[in-house]
């Protein structure tokens, strides 16, 4: 096991890796902007140090100042959270060559589900259903015109270097295929560097279902039921909850048996999400595969009680997973709610200073967060303050815990989207599980 991890990321999710390795015994190193000096996670840390100014592109993005705060310090490890570095082959290889270990899975496997089009061919190779569309990337409106002659309209056109809905577009028709091709060729090479775009038939209704696998060194693979991310807007997720009220029990081993077969057939070694999209029909289709911890990680440890931070740690250090299939027993009903600095019509970012903060508890209530009463929220990163999930042992009753939850945090000082998950909490399609992508312009009113 490592002695030391530097915590290469901040907010909730810094304060969360640092709790683990506190847990497992590990001392722990927080970087931080100029911009975080007062953030909680630099007061938790064992170790800490300012790597720049408040731009990310100079502090939580510069892999050389994140190495070398890992060296001076005699820190072993590095983890990267979520977000800034944390799917970025080129960083996982240079701490690798370093000799830091990357807690996450290889450069390799961060490469090839990076690249959307060759994470499709992977899947099909594993036998694992993908949402009928090219083959290979489409370079110009006519090959994908071509594709759509093929599949049939609409289609969604998607970045290939790129996932989480950058660069997407949907074409209803052919007539609108050439506008909507150079706009997504130009937003993916905006986003990503790169305007390669893939032709997938549009699902819809869809919902946005994800498994969580865990891989160790051995090659040994185990999923941990699913994550229903269905309601998001622009792509930004806003509840979560697992398990999905689309499940039966034989649709989520048949799910569950997909995404393993994927992750085996790379020999994955860390986390992993592997995301799908299911029809109304119940037959899903392999989207993307995610190789990092996700921000919503936190309703499948409550539903299996298995700590996925430390689990990710002790692959790392070379731990065999202790755990079997079998093992792993779903238990009771979980919820997240995204709390955000924004304003809950627009979403326009509210940074600013927290004038007050109440947080919920009680049975079955958790809050991730990195907020305390007098902190500053700022401008430069994402505007995610804190995570309110819920456990039940049925889905009414968590939806009347999270409602609970909700009325007893008050946060002043900044916007925030409390009111619009208590529009969603109340509404009765999520009341009856009635969720697919149109819902949240049904609830935007
Ligand atoms: C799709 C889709 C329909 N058909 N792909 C991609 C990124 C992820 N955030 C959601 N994405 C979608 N990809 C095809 N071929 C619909 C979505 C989608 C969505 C799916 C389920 C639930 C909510 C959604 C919200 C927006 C987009």
């Amino acid at each position: 096991m490592f002695s030391k991890i530097l915590i290469a990321n901040r907010g909730e999710i810094a304060l969360r890796i640092i709790r683990a390795c506190r847990e497992l015994g590990v001392g722990t190193v927080a970087v931080y902007s100029e911009a975080d000096a007062k953030s909680l996670h630099v007061e938790l840390a064992d170790e800490s140090i300012c790597i720049g100014p408040s731009h990310a592109a100079q502090s939580y993005l510069n892999a050389s100042r994140l190495i070398s705060s890992a060296e001076i310090t005699g820190a072993g490890a590095i983890h990267p959270g979520y977000g800034f570095l944390a799917e970025n082959s080129s960083f996982a290889e240079v701490c690798e060559q370093c000799g830091i270990v990357f807690i996450g899975p290889t450069a390799e496997q961060i490469r090839l589900m990076g690249d959307k089009v060759k994470a499709r061919e992977t899947a099909m190779g594993a036998g694992v259903p993908v949402v009928p569309g090219s083959q290979t990337a489409v370079g110009s409106t006519e090959e994908a015109a071509e594709v759509g002659c093929q599949i049939g309209y609409p289609l969604m056109l998607k970045a290939s270097a790129g996932g989480g809905g950058k660069g997407m577009r949907l074409v209803p028709s052919a007539t609108e295929i050439g506008r909507a091709f150079a706009a997504a060729s130009a937003e993916a090479m905006a986003a990503f560097g790169n305007p390669a775009l893939y032709v997938e038939r549009y699902i819809s209704p869809a919902r946005h279902v994800e498994i969580q696998v865990l891989g160790d060194r051995t090659g040994s693979v185990v999923h941990l039921g699913e994550r229903d991310c269905s309601i998001q807007r622009r792509h930004q997720k806003l509840v979560e909850e697992s398990p999905s009220p689309a499940m039966t029990p034989d649709l989520r081993a048949r799910m569950g048996e997909a995404a393993v077969r994927l992750a085996r057939s790379v020999k994955y070694r860390g986390a992993g999400t592997v995301e799908f999209l299911l029809d109304g029909e119940g037959n899903f289709y392999f989207m993307e595969m995610n190789t990092r911890i996700q921000v919503e990680h936190p309703v499948t440890e409550m539903v299996t009680g298995i700590d996925l931070v430390k689990a990710q740690i002790r692959i790392a250090a070379g731990e065999p997973l202790l755990l079997s299939q079998e093992d792993i027993v779903l238990r009771g009903h979980s919820i997240e709610c995204r709390i955000n600095a924004e304003d809950p019509e627009t979403f326009v970012p509210s940074p600013g200073k927290i004038l007050r903060l109440r947080l919920p508890g009680g049975p079955g209530v958790r809050v991730d967060t990195h907020l305390y009463a007098g902190c500053t929220i700022p401008p430069f990163y994402d505007s995610l303050m804190a995570k309110v999930i819920v456990l039940a042992n049925t889905r009414e009753e968590a939806i009347a815990r999270m409602v609970r939850a909700l009325d007893e945090l008050d946060i002043e000082g900044v916007k925030t989207t409390i009111p619009l998950h208590k529009r969603i909490l109340a509404s009765p399609e999520f009341k009856a599980g009635r969720i697919s992508t149109r819902f949240l312009e049904s609830v935007l009113v």
